[in-house]
């Protein structure tokens, strides 16, 4: 298991960010339902690429699948040490794709949620299209069957029922950073609001 719980120390910062309580339960945080998304689903992977793909839970696997020890940090205040999740790095995905004059990604969910990043802080071993987490497939409410997460980040950048990676030529904003959350969301310096 590659531990990144470690991933504070580049950012000068403790294991638990400023203003953040741990929590060992794992709440649910969606700006609505949780949508039905198909059991097999499909990534599509479009935009400023060398080819356009559209893979499955198994092809990502076959891209080089890993296990990771991570924290999640919620904007909200609580953190969730210690979560297993498995999946798929960005950076393998992006190698494959072939990044063709992108400077920033778009994610898209199936709930019509957005989030973005620029390119480099979204091409990290530790960014992961996950579909496990603590050794079970995960949970509908968690973003199951697919999701993002982004552990140097606050948790609103990693889209639950992740269904495209758009990579742009242009930063634009997604759901929550149009409406007054920090665009940068970096826990250690607690960039909550814009
Ligand atoms: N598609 C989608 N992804 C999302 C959200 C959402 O509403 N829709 N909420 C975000 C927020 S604000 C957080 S804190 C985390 C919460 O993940 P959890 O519900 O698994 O704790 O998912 C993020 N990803
Ligand atoms: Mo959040």
């Amino acid at each position: 298991m590659n531990d990144v719980t470690d991933l504070h120390a580049e950012f000068d910062g403790e294991r638990l960010p400023p203003g953040q309580r741990e929590t060992t339960r794992f709440p649910v945080l969606s700006k609505g339902g949780t949508p039905s998304v198909a059991d097999d689903p499909t990534l599509d992977v479009y935009g400023a690429v060398g080819t356009e793909l559209s893979l499955s839970i198994p092809d990502l696997e076959e891209l080089g699948a890993e296990a990771q020890r991570q924290d999640f940090h919620c904007v909200t205040g609580w953190s969730r040490f210690d979560c297993e999740f498995y999946g798929l790095p960005f950076p393998r995905l992006a190698d494959h794709a072939g990044v063709d004059g992108a400077v920033h990604v778009m994610f898209h969910a199936h709930d019509g949620y957005t989030t973005n990043l620029p390119l480099g802080e979204c091409d990290r071993q530790e960014v992961l299209f996950a579909w496990e987490l603590d050794g079970e497939p995960l949970a509908g409410e968690h973003g199951g069957p697919l999701r993002v997460v982004t552990p140097h980040k606050y948790a609103y950048k990693g889209a639950k029922w992740v269904s495209g990676v758009e990579f742009l030529t242009e930063p634009e904003r997604g759901y929550w950073e149009k409406r007054g959350y920090s665009d940068t969301a970096n826990p250690w310096e607690e960039e909550r609001y814009a």
